[in-house]
């Protein structure tokens, strides 16, 4: 049997919880087209009873912190860095990569990495070709570059053999049939925020945490009461949109995904509150699970 720690690092968008997603089969963290998404450190485990388990964990990209929510990001980012048994290290093909090099460099890594080049759905084979050249001339410290498309589970088989071949001989961590440690109120609270991303631009979600206060089994549904937290009045005032309609908007799209993940009907009520400043807010951070 082989188990380890599969951690995936990469700058913000390069496609990091999509791979994750891709892997496990499930979607397990969300996804959007706006940086910063991720807050968490996600972890998702892909076993093969008698075979292999991996721990894959997703991670917030890879930022200068500006405020103490990155600096929280950060750290889940150091705390990756420090129980990885194989580093993913992804970049964004479609991209100039010497930002990416350069972070990759940056981190001083003592364990097997696996360079990923992600996106390559939108380049030509000789673009691929070229990039992977761009890598390999970079560093030799890479075991495996290998190109994927995480979005189009393109070449994935390829990068799960790589994986399993450098993954350490060992018992697996956690039963079979789990997918993860983290709980269910988590993912709950992260397709509200999902949503956030999906609907609002500007600086919208960046300000916006979500808590779950009630998450409660009734006879055949489950009620989920879910504050969605905002730094200023004006911008309660954009979530809720004309009449409600926004929140509304959010409110079904989110209890559509949050149904379909927890193979149950729920009963989903959100409120607005204005947190002024809650992301340089030490109490505020923990409170919201930062
Ligand atoms: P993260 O910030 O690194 O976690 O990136 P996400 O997984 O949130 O993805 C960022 C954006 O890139 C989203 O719009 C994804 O749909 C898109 N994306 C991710 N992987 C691929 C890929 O293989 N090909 C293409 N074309 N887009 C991708
Ligand atoms: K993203
Ligand atoms: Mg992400």
């Amino acid at each position: 049997m082989k188990a380890g720690f599969v951690n995936i690092f990469g700058k913000p968008n390069a496609g990091k919880s999509t791979l994750l997603n891709a892997l496990v089969g499930e979607k397990m963290a969300i996804v959007s087209s706006k940086v910063q998404t991720t807050r968490h450190r996600i972890k998702a485990f892909l076993t093969k009873p008698g075979e292999y388990q991996v721990i894959f964990s997703d991670t917030p990209g890879i930022i200068e912190p500006k405020y103490k929510l990155h600096e929280r990001m950060m750290q889940s980012v150091k705390s990756a860095l420090e129980d990885a048994d194989i580093a993913l290290l992804i970049a964004d093909a479609t991209k100039n990569v010497d930002e990416a090099k350069e972070i990759f460099q940056s981190l001083r890594l003592k364990v097997p990495s696996i360079l990923v080049l992600n996106k390559v759905d939108k380049l030509k084979p000789a673009q691929i070709e070229a990039a992977i050249e761009n890598f390999r001339q970079s560093s030799s410290s890479y075991k495996k570059i290998i190109p994927v498309s995480a979005l189009k589970q393109d070449n994935l088989n390829a990068l799960l053999s790589a994986i399993i071949e450098l993954l350490p001989e060992g018992e697996s961590f956690y039963d079979e049939d789990e997918l993860t440690d983290l709980p269910t109120k988590f993912f709950v609270s992260e397709i509200i925020r999902e949503k956030v991303y999906e609907l609002f631009t500007e600086e919208i979600p960046y300000q916006t945490a979500v808590i779950i206060n009630e998450f409660k089994e009734k006879e055949s549904l489950i009620k989920i009461q879910a504050d969605i937290i905002v730094q200023r009045e004006s911008q309660k005032a954009i979530l809720l949109g004309e009449g409600g309609k926004m929140i509304k908007k959010l409110g079904t799209l989110a209890r559509t995904e949050i149904e379909s993940f927890l193979q149950q009907k729920i009963f989903l009520q959100l409120f607005i509150k204005v947190k002024p400043k809650w992301r340089d807010n030490d109490f505020k951070l923990r409170e919201y699970g930062y």
